[in-house]
């Protein structure tokens, strides 16, 4: 006979013989607000204070178990208990109290695992510490009782990393002390009667010593230094775990107060927000709509980009049909993929059997006609209008009724490539980013005549695939490459009026960017942009300056890394700036009477963002982005945008429109044709409202 309590709204006691079962009940995940803290304390208590029982054991329903502290509640005024408060006092309790974790225990959910007397945790949980993605450290006790439980050089990789770890991992770490199969409440009552049969041992974790590990600790310190010179409280974090040696309520109050810092921190604000963008995006319009099945995808193109393409669709479950022109095309695409998946296999990303299982679903063929069976294309060809629409015109005589067919185009107007078809509808651009198999962005372009379910079927699919999808209006370039191409300018004019490319990319990479601008072009190669150049100019307007150098490079064979120089050199000796590229630099200058100025990087990072933020501004002013996260979700997960910053237009609400108007009309005086103010922002300057006021308007 079970007797149940409820305790409050997301928490139960319910009694089975001797065991007290605590049933945590907060969807959509469990997260410790304060319900859900308060909750905790008063169940344990009520359950200590029920004599007929003598283990508590700990467990939630639905998908997964507390997966960390509320994140909502963080920068509001904080509610007691708090979580540390909470974690201790399950570990006071006199009863013992063991833990049952399923899905996944992370942050704040679990140090309240830490804190119980034992853990048994449900097969297929992972576990993780996840505060490092939001600029915090563990702030419940996980760098003391973390050591305690597994010791230093796994909790800080665990902290720093912010990876997730397998319960059979934890198992063996020490940080859990089984793993069973079965349904949360059945694991956590069978493990309750094992304490209650001395076979599963409980202890207090703070009772637990830890052993000091100079080494884990210099590691730790050396790579926070080159690797995490941005984050807030990294550094607090090996602190902390160092002080994990000495008494427990020292290494709390520590651990607390670097995380209260880190909360105010606007580098812990980026972050929080970029984790807040990665899931706002997927709030769309056409979110009711109900998806189209798909199982079969075809790809047309076996480029890098439809390789990866199909790369992505395959590690993701789908069957896919290759299509090229050749056969020769044919087997350069399979190879592409082929090279993709082993070097995922290499990286320990995916097992030889799940590999040899995608290989199985790649169907590569020269014959468009075998696209009649596939629920979805996607077209990866180059980037020319006629050569695309004469694609979707054939596509429309050969695919099935309802099936999707899609362009990976960069730049071109879904519209008029829908237009060649007898079925707009069904058309949509799927917007991948190089190299497709990783880069987690796919931008979705909606059309004027793009059915509802189309574009959320998009959104089925990037989730499927893992990436981040994000709704674009059609314009040239859409959301990112529309900004970039603007920016972009920015960083040209810097060039040829006195800053070097080094100097650039330099200056943008202590921003925070993972690459500057001219290792990013080089990457991507010069010859890309080159060839939409040259597209746009019989429409570049007289009054906008140009600066020719990238032409001038790409003229002379130099495409960036896949020719061995572009604006840099890549030989056996590493990178190092090219040569060749300043002369042209220097030629140009000479050619246009430019004296060159000096630029402090202060004064390089502030034209190149505020070029940045004006464009993409405009674009949430014509409702090509939803709302300004959408922005910031593009640029993160597509641009390479320092996450701690939080995306162009978050950032813009930490610098604020007045002094973004007055640094557009302060760089109009000497360029008026391409300094504008955006109306939004102006408005913005003058009502006092931020991109967040219009983030939360939707
Ligand atoms: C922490 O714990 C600090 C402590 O050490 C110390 C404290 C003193 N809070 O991701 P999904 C929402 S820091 C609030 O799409 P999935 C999310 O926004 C925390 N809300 O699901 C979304 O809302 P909506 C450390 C949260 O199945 C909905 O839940 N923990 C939280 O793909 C569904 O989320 C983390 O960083 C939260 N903690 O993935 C873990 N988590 O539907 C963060 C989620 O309105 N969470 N939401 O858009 C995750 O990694 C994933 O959510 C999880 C599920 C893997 C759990």
């Amino acid at each position: 006979m079970s007797e149940t309590t409820k305790i409050n709204d997301v928490m139960t006691l319910e009694r089975v013989g001797k065991v007290g079962l605590i049933c945590i009940d907060n969807p959509p995940v469990n997260a410790s607000g304060q319900a859900v803290r308060q909750g905790l304390v008063d169940a344990v208590a009520a359950a200590n204070a029920d004599a007929g029982i003598e283990v508590i054991a700990i467990y939630a329903a639905g998908r997964t178990f507390v997966a960390g502290a509320d994140i909502k509640e963080f920068g509001k005024t904080p509610l007691e208990p708090s979580l540390p408060d909470t974690i201790n006092a399950i570990e006071a309790s006199e009863k013992p109290v063991i833990s049952a974790p399923h899905g996944t225990a992370l942050g704040g959910g679990l140090e309240i695992c830490m804190g119980t007397h034992a853990r048994v945790g449900v097969k297929g949980l992972r576990v993780g510490l996840p505060e490092v993605n939001l600029g915090l450290l563990p702030g419940a006790s996980g760098t003391q009782r973390g050591p305690r439980l597994m010791g230093m050089k796994n909790t800080l990789d665990m902290a720093l990393s912010g990876r997730q770890v397998s319960g059979e991992e934890a198992l063996s770490m020490g940080l859990i002390d089984g793993l069973e199969a079965g349904e949360p409440r059945d694991v956590a009552l069978a493990a309750a009667e094992d304490v209650l049969s001395g076979k599963l041992k409980t202890r207090r974790t703070s009772d637990l010593g830890v052993e000091l590990d100079e080494a884990a600790l210099d590691d730790a310190a050396k790579m926070v230094a080159k690797k995490m010179k941005h984050h807030p409280t990294a550094p607090n974090m090996i602190e902390a775990v160092r002080m994990s040696t000495g008494p427990m309520a020292d290494g709390m109050a520590y651990e607390r107060k670097s995380f209260m810092e880190g909360l105010k921190d606007p580098a812990s604000q980026g972050m929080r927000h970029a984790f807040f963008a990665e899931r706002a995006v997927s709030k769309i319009p056409e979110g009711k709509a109900t998806p189209r099945e798909i199982a079969k995808i075809g790809v047309i193109g076996g480029g890098t980009m439809g390789s990866g393409i199909a790369t992505a669709a395959l590690t993701s479950g789908f069957a896919v049909r290759l299509i090229e022109i050749s056969q020769e095309g044919l087997d350069k695409g399979v190879g592409f993929i082929t090279g993709n998946l082993g070097g995922a296999v290499k990286r320990g990303k995916m097992s030889e059997a799940k590999r040899d299982n995608a290989m199985a679903r790649l169907e590569p063929s020269t014959d468009m006609e075998s696209l009649s069976d596939v629920d979805l294309v996607i077209e990866a060809v180059f980037e020319n209008m006629d050569v695309k629409k004469d694609i979707f015109g054939q596509l429309d005589k050969i695919c099935k009724p309802g099936a999707i067919l899609a362009s990976n185009t960069s730049y071109l107007d879904i519209n008029e490539i829908a237009s060649a078809t007898s079925r707009p509808e069904d058309v949509i651009g799927l917007h991948f980013f190089s190299p497709a198999n990783l880069m987690r962005l796919l931008e979705v372009v909606v059309a004027d005549k793009t059915a509802p379910e189309v574009v959320a079927t998009g959104f089925a699919l990037a989730k499927k695939m893992k990436k981040v999808g994000v709704r674009a209006g059609v314009c040239d370039g859409f959301i990112g490459n529309r900004i970039l191409a603007y920016y972009g300018k920015t960083a040209g004019y810097l060039m040829e009026d006195g800053a070097s490319p080094q100097q650039i990319d330099n200056a943008l990479e202590d921003f925070g960017f993972a690459m500057g601008p001219y290792k990013v072009g080089d990457l991507a190669g010069l010859d890309i942009g080159w060839a939409n150049r040259k597209r746009m100019s019989a429409t570049r307007p007289n009054d906008e300056r140009y600066v020719r150098i990238h032409d001038k490079i790409c003229e002379e064979g130099m495409f960036g890394r896949k020719t061995g120089s572009g604006f840099y050199i890549y030989d056996d000796e590493g990178i190092r700036p090219n040569p060749r590229a300043l002369e042209i630099i220097d030629a140009e200058r000479a050619a246009k009477g430019i004296l060159p100025k000096t630029f402090t990087d202060e004064e390089i990072v502030e034209r190149y963002m505020t070029a940045m933020i004006s464009e993409a501004a405009r674009v949430v002013e014509e409702g090509i982005a939803l709302r300004p996260i959408d922005v910031d979700a593009v640029f993160l997960f597509g641009y390479g945008f320092p996450r701690f910053r939080g995306g162009p237009l978050h950032y813009a609400d930490t610098i604020g429109a007045k002094e973004l108007v007055a640094r557009i009309e302060r760089y109009a005086e000497d360029d008026a044709y391409y300094w504008k103010v955006p109306a939004i922002l102006r408005r913005m300057a003058e009502d006092g409202t931020t991109f967040a006021d219009l983030n939360k308007e939707g």
